[in-house]
C-alpha cells in the first residue's frame, strides 16, 4: 500500500455545487431542516418531542459559572444516571437535572456541522451569528479540564467515564469534533475547535494503554473517525494515537466492558457483538451488531489504515465491506435488517416489511464507502455509496424537507404498522421529529456536504465518484486545477466535464464507470491518454482551458433480482434505472400491491413525470393482477388451481419519493413472471 495512491475529499470551500438534483436537496436542508432543527434544539416546536439540547448546555454552563464563583465552597448536586431518556414528570416543569436522551448533546454538534457546510456554499451572516451564539453557550458548559458532556456535567461528575459501553460520552465527543472541524473549515473560527481539542486531550489523559488510565474504548463508535479528522486538520499526533488505540484495543480480552462493570463472565463472543467489541477488529470477518455503530467503526478503521499505511487494518475493512455488500445490504443501500438492537441480521436475512435500515446506518455506509475509495479507487465502493445516497439515505426525508423516516422499509402495509407489534418500528408516514433525533441532523450534515463524497483528489488526479454538477478547484501538487461538471443524474447519463485551467503538465480526470452502466460513449480531445482500471476511466493530458470531455452512460430500465439465498425476495424483482431503485405505491396502483406481478418480457417504459411538486423519471411496467374478487367469501385454504389474472400497468416511482402523498401501501420487490 503506497501513500501516494490515497486520495482526499475536495475541501467544500473549493467547490460550488450547481447540480440540479443535489442543489435542491441542499436548499431544503438550508431553508427547512437547519432552521427547523434549531427550533427543535430549543424546544420551540409545538407538538414535537422536546430535545432539551440547548437547555442542557445552558444548565451545564450555569454549573460551571457557579463553580467558578464559589470555588472550593461549590457543592455539586447529583441526579441519578440510570435512565436512557429523562423526561420531566410534569410537562414543562423542569428541575436541575439533565433531560432528554443521554446523547442529546450530539444534536447540537450535527446541527452546527450542517450549518458549517451550508455556510461554505451559501454565506448567511444571520445563521452564522446564531451558530456563534450557540457555540458560546456550548463552550461555556465545558469544564476547565476540557471535559464536555452535559449528561455527566449536570447529573453526576463523579461517574464520568464509568460506563463507556452505554453512556455515549465518546460518541458526543466525536460529533462535537466533527462539527467543530467543519465550522472551523467553513468560517475560520476556532472557538468550537479549541473546545473539541481540549476535550480530546482530556480523553487522552484519562483513557489509553498507559498505567493509571482506563483501558477503554467507545461503546458507540465515531470518536475514531472524528479524531482522525482532528488529526488531519491540525497535524497533532496525539489524535492519531488515540484513534489508533481505540481501534486496536477494541475486542481485546479481558473485555473492557466487563472490566468497567467488574463482571466475571463466561467466555463467549456474543455479548459484545452489539458494540463490535467481541473480537479484535482485525479478526472480525462479519458485520455484526448495531449497524450505525458498525459502519462508524469501519470508517474510523479505514481512516487509521490510510494514515498509518496499515495493510492488515485495510484488509479487515475490505473483509467487512465484502460481508456487508455481498450478504447484508438492501437493494436501497439500507443496512441493519433487524430492529432488535437496530442491528445487522445474519447473512442473507433481508426482510422487506420488518426492515430496520435506519437512515443513519445508510449514511454511515456512505462514510465507509468514501473512505474505502480514498484507500483504493474502485468503482464498486462508489456504486454502493451512490446506491445508498439516491435511495436509502434520501428516503429518510420528505420531499418538502419537513418530515423524516428513521426506519426505511422496502414494503409497507399501513394496517400492519398500526396493528402488529412486530412492525411497530415501521412508521407508515414520516415523522416531524423524534425524541431520539439522530437521523434528521445526520441527513442534514451529509446532504450539505455531498461534494466531499462526489470528488476526491490526489496530487495528479481528480476522481469523479459521483456525477455531481459543480465548479471545482482541485489542488494538484501546488497548482490549482479548475473544472466544471454538468450532469443530469440520476435521470440522465449524459455527463460533461470542462477544464477551466491551462495546465503545462499532464493531469488526470478519473471518471467512474458506474456498475449499472451497460457501456458508455466518450468524446475526449484528441491525444488524451485513456486507461480503464477498477471501474474508473483515467483521462490524462496537459489540459487546456475550455477543453472538455463528454460521456454518455445509457440508462436502461433493469429488473433486478436478489441472490437466491435471500428468502424474502424469491421469485421477485425490483425495478431500477441508473442508480435509482423504484417502488410501487397504493396512490398509483390501488390496494393489495402483493397481487400485482411484473412481466419480465413485457414492455417497460421510462418517461418524465410531474407529481408531488417534482419532475422525475417515472416508470410504467407491463404486468398483471391476480384476480381476487370475492376472495373474502372463499375459504382460507382450497385445492390448488392456476390463478386468474388480468392485465395491469404497474406504475413505479423512485423509492426515495415514497410516502409523499399520505399513508398507503408501498412495495419495492414484486413477483415476476416470464
Ligand atoms: O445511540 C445514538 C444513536 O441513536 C444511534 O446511532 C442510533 O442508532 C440511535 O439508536
Ligand atoms: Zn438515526
Amino acid at each position: 500500500m503506497e501513500r501516494r495512491d490515497f486520495s482526499n475529499p475536495l475541501p467544500l470551500t473549493g467547490l460550488r455545487v450547481t447540480d440540479n438534483f443535489w442543489k435542491k436537496e441542499m436548499e431544503l436542508v438550508r431553508t427547512e431542516v437547519i432552521p427547523y432543527q434549531w427550533e427543535a434544539l430549543n424546544d420551540r416546536v409545538p407538538g414535537a418531542a422536546p430535545s432539551f439540547c440547548m437547555r442542557n448546555y445552558k444548565r451545564a454552563a450555569e454549573i460551571q459559572k457557579e463553580k467558578r464563583e464559589k470555588g472550593s465552597a461549590y457543592v455539586p448536586q447529583t441526579w441519578p444516571l440510570t435512565t436512557f431518556e429523562t423526561l420531566p414528570k410534569e410537562p414543562g416543569r423542569l428541575d436541575g437535572r439533565f433531560y432528554g436522551f443521554l446523547f442529546q448533546d450530539s444534536d447540537f454538534s450535527k446541527w452546527v456541522e450542517a450549518v458549517a457546510y451550508s455556510l461554505s456554499q451559501h454565506p448567511d451572516p444571520e445563521l452564522e451569528r446564531t451558530a456563534d451564539e450557540a457555540i458560546e453557550i456550548v463552550c461555556a458548559a465545558q469544564r476547565e479540564d476540557g471535559y464536555l458532556d452535559t449528561y455527566y456535567l449536570i447529573n453526576d461528575e463523579s461517574a464520568i467515564f464509568t460506563n463507556l459501553r452505554d453512556n455515549h460520552e465518546l460518541y458526543c465527543f466525536g460529533h462535537l469534533a466533527e462539527g467543530a472541524a467543519a465550522y472551523y473549515q467553513a468560517t475560520g473560527k476556532d472557538g468550537l475547535l479549541k473546545a473539541a481539542e481540549r476535550f480530546a486531550s482530556y480523553i487522552a489523559s484519562q483513557i489509553g494503554p498507559e498505567e493509571g488510565k482506563k483501558r477503554g474504548y467507545p461503546g458507540h463508535e465515531i470518536a475514531e473517525m472524528a479524531l482522525m479528522r482532528l488529526y488531519e486538520l491540525t497535524g497533532k499526533r496525539e489524535y492519531l494515537e488515540l484513534a489508533s488505540y481505540f481501534v486496536n484495543e477494541r475486542g481485546r480480552k479481558p473485555y473492557y466492558f466487563d472490566v468497567e462493570r467488574k463482571l466475571v463472565c463466561p467466555p463467549g463472543e456474543l455479548r459484545y457483538q452489539y458494540n463490535q467489541a467481541h473480537l479484535p477488529v482485525r479478526e472480525q470477518e462479519e458485520a455484526v451488531g448495531h449497524a450505525v455503530r458498525a459502519v462508524y467503526l469501519y470508517s474510523g478503521m479505514a481512516d487509521v489504515a490510510r494514515a498509518t499505511e496499515d495493510e492488515s487494518l485495510k484488509r479487515a475493512c475490505e473483509t467487512l465491506w465484502n460481508n456487508i455488500v455481498r450478504k447484508k445490504l438492501y437493494i436501497t443501500g439500507g443496512i441493519g435488517a433487524t430492529h432488535e438492537g437496530e442491528a445487522f441480521s445474519f447473512d442473507y436475512d433481508l426482510p422487506n416489511d420488518t426492515a430496520y435500515a435506519e437512515t443513519c446506518a445508510a449514511i454511515g455506509l456512505v462514510f465507509f464507502a468514501r473512505r474505502m475509495l480514498q484507500l483504493t479507487p474502485k468503482a464498486e465502493y462508489a456504486d454502493v455509496m451512490e446506491r445508498a445516497l439516491y435511495n436509502g439515505v434520501l428516503s429518510g426525508m420528505a420531499l418538502d424537507g419537513k418530515s423524516f423516516f428513521y426506519v426505511n422499509p422496502l414494503e409497507v402495509l399501513p394496517e400492519a404498522c398500526h396493528k402488529d407489534k412486530r412492525k411497530q418500528h415501521v412508521k407508515p408516514v414520516r415523522q416531524k421529529w423524534f425524541g431520539c433525533a439522530c437521523c434528521p441532523p445526520n441527513l442534514a450534515r451529509l446532504i450539505s456536504s455531498i461534494g466531499s463524497y462526489a470528488y476526491t483528489e490526489k496530487e495528479d488526479t481528480l476522481f469523479l465518484h459521483l456525477y455531481l454538477g459543480g465548479e471545482i478547484t482541485a489542488q494538484a501538487g501546488g497548482r490549482q486545477v479548475r473544472a466544471a461538471v454538468y450532469s443530469e443524474m440520476p435521470w440522465n447519463g449524459a455527463v460533461s466535464l470542462e477544464c477551466r485551467s491551462d495546465l503545462d503538465e499532464p493531469y488526470t480526470f478519473a471518471l467512474r464507470i458506474p456498475g449499472w452502466a451497460d457501456g458508455y460513449e466518450l468524446d475526449a480531445p484528441e491525444g488524451t491518454k485513456r486507461e480503464e482500471k477498477d471501474g474508473y476511466l483515467y483521462l490524462t493530458r496537459a489540459w487546456k482551458k475550455g477543453e472538455s470531455v463528454r460521456m454518455n452512460i445509457p440508462m436502461k430500465i433493469r429488473l433486478v433480482c436478489a441472490n437466491p439465498l435471500v428468502r424474502e425476495d424469491t421469485g421477485k424483482a425490483a425495478v431500477m434505472r441508473g442508480p435509482v431503485v423504484y417502488c410501487m405505491e397504493e396512490a398509483d396502483n390501488g390496494k393489495n400491491l402483493h397481487l400485482l406481478e411484473i412481466g419480465a418480457d413485457e414492455m417497460h417504459t421510462a418517461a418524465g413525470r410531474d407529481a408531488m411538486g417534482e419532475h422525475f423519471i417515472g416508470i410504467t411496467a407491463g404486468g398483471r393482477r391476480r384476480m381476487a374478487d370475492g376472495a373474502e367469501e372463499e375459504p382460507l385454504y382450497a385445492e390448488y388451481r392456476a390463478p386468474d389474472y388480468e392485465k395491469a400497468e404497474l406504475v413505479y416511482i423512485p423509492y426515495y419519493m415514497w410516502n409523499n402523498r399520505g399513508e398507503g401501501e408501498m412495495q419495492v420487490f414484486t413477483r415476476v413472471y416470464g
